[in-house]
């Protein structure tokens, strides 16, 4: 039987090489990748941030644990990425400027390639000309911003302005998330939708592409 708390545990105390090794058994125990995400991953991290305001952690411990997020992220990868055939569609996606968190936007990626889109990961702080940049160049249908800070979600709007000043907005839909937004925040700029989490991106991405639910 897979130990989804002590894969919890590993990632909360920053044990990359133990939070990998779990992860693996995992899957080896036939635990489907989406439930150690939702019951270990995901959990440890949002355990991470509430020690972090109530000045438990500080920045290494934050570090150190999202290395070991990461490292079991890469193994649950491939199981997630297995069986996608045509893609469902073409999506840009990065962190937006100023912002360095990605294990949200990776999972989110992952996610999206588990459901068969196409995805090209312009990787943090991407400037809103880079986006622009990146969607004419690949064709994309979506454009899809995180963030995770109060600060940089204001980077946002000028994403979609610059999407609009580029003559893109009738051809490329965009969708924002991360920590730091909302759905409200995502009407305010204007975006074509928010995604609370990895699974209600993959949802929105379908139905903003037109994609078969
Ligand atoms: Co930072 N950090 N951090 N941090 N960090 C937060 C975000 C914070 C909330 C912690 C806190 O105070 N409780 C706080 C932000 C406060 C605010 O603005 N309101 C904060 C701060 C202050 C900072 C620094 C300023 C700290 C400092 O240096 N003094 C600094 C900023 C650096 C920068 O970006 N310029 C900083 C740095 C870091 C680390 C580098 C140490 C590290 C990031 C490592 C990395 O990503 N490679 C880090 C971490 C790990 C966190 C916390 C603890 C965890 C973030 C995370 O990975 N969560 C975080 C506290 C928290 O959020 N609980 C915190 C797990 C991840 C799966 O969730 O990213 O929300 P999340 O993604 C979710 C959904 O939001 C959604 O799906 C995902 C899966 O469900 N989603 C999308 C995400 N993107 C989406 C896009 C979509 C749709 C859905 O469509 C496009």
């Amino acid at each position: 039987m897979a130990d989804l708390s002590a894969l919890k545990a590993s990632v909360l105390n920053g044990k990359r090489v133990v939070a990998e090794t779990l992860a693996r058994e995992a899957l080896a125990a036939g635990v489907d990748p989406v439930v150690v995400m939702k019951e270990a991953l995901i959990p440890a991290m949002n355990e991470v941030g509430e020690k972090f305001t109530a000045g438990e952690y500080f920045v290494p411990e934050m570090l150190v644990a999202a290395k070991a997020m990461k490292a079991a992220m890469e193994v649950l990868r491939t199981k997630l990425v297995a069986g996608s055939f045509t893609p469902a569609g073409k999506v840009v996606i990065g962190t937006v400027r100023g912002d360095l968190h990605d294990i949200g936007k990776n999972l989110v990626k992952v996610m999206l390639e588990g459901a068969g889109f196409e995805v090209i990961d312009l990787g943090v702080d991407v400037a809103p000309e880079k986006f622009v940049e990146a969607a004419k160049q690949h064709s994309a249908q979506l454009v899809a911003m995180s963030a995770l800070l109060t600060t940089t979600m204001l980077a946002m709007p000028d994403t979609v302005k610059a999407l609009d000043a580029a003559g893109l907005r009738g051809k490329v839909k965009v969708m924002v998330g991360g920590a730091a937004t909302t759905e409200a925040f995502a009407k305010e700029i204007n975006a074509d939708g928010y995604g609370a989490d990895a699974a209600g991106a993959v949802s929105l991405a379908r139905k903003l592409v037109g994609a078969p639910a």
